[in-house]
């Protein structure tokens, strides 16, 4: 399914092959993407739609490609572009994240036995980029299997994502019990909004 080539000018174009009706890509941001990655499952785009929408989207189908959604703060206006985390999709994962801001990469906390998998992935990704800007969610924190983020930071290595990288590790929850969007995901929305202004400036 993938092309061969990594050159990332010649991916295909990034098309929102599956976004649900309430979320829209932007307009113009299509060059300036903050890449959203992780394991199928993991709870990519339910972030993504609680980040949007300020509320828990329930029935979300699996990403079968490209899942584009455009979330705007006071200030502004961030294309997050989700990739499929199945295996056919992982393959599109480095050459999309060449042209990324930063990467979002999501783990579910309770997968234990897919850990080391999401590990291995996320390295190989930060490894084409020393300095690419890195935010971990550690979601599906109100399962009660769920890892604490501190065994999510330790089952990652993300004392080894380099030191000329700015890394953060959130831990999250998108359930039905989220009323208000909890202030953890407020923070991480801010943060995120944050680092691609900068790195967008640095671009
Ligand atoms: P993905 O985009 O990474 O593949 P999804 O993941 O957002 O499609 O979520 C996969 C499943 O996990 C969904 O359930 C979703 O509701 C659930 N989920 C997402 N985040 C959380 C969370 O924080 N806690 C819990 N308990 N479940 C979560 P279904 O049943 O639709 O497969
Ligand atoms: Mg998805």
């Amino acid at each position: 399914m993938c092309q061969a080539s990594n050159d990332p000018s010649r991916a295909p174009s990034p098309q929102p092959l599956a976004h649900s009706p309430l979320t829209r890509p932007c307009v113009q941001e299509r060059n300036k993407q903050i890449i959203v990655l992780g394991l199928d499952g993991a709870g990519k785009t339910s972030i993504l739609h609680f980040l949007a929408l300020n509320r828990v989207q329930r029935s979300v189908a699996p990403t079968q490609g490209f899942n584009a959604v455009c979330i705007s703060t006071q200030d502004h206006q961030m294309e997050f572009l989700e990739i499929g985390g199945s295996e056919p999709f992982r393959c599109y994962w480095e050459m999309y994240l060449s042209k990324g801001l930063l990467l979002v990469f999501v783990v579910d906390s309770a997968d234990h036995k897919r850990l080391p998998e999401a590990k291995k992935y996320l390295h190989q990704l930060i490894g084409t980029n020393p300095v690419l800007p890195l935010v971990v969610f550690a979601n599906k924190q109100d399962l009660e299997a769920a890892y604490h983020i501190t065994d999510i930071h330790e089952a990652l290595a993300l004392s080894e994502v380099g030191n000329d990288r700015k890394m953060f590790l959130f831990g999250t929850q998108v359930t039905e019990s989220c009323s208000e969007i909890p202030s953890i995901m407020q923070d991480a929305r801010d943060l995120i909004a944050q680092l691609a202004a900068d790195t967008s400036d640095q671009a």
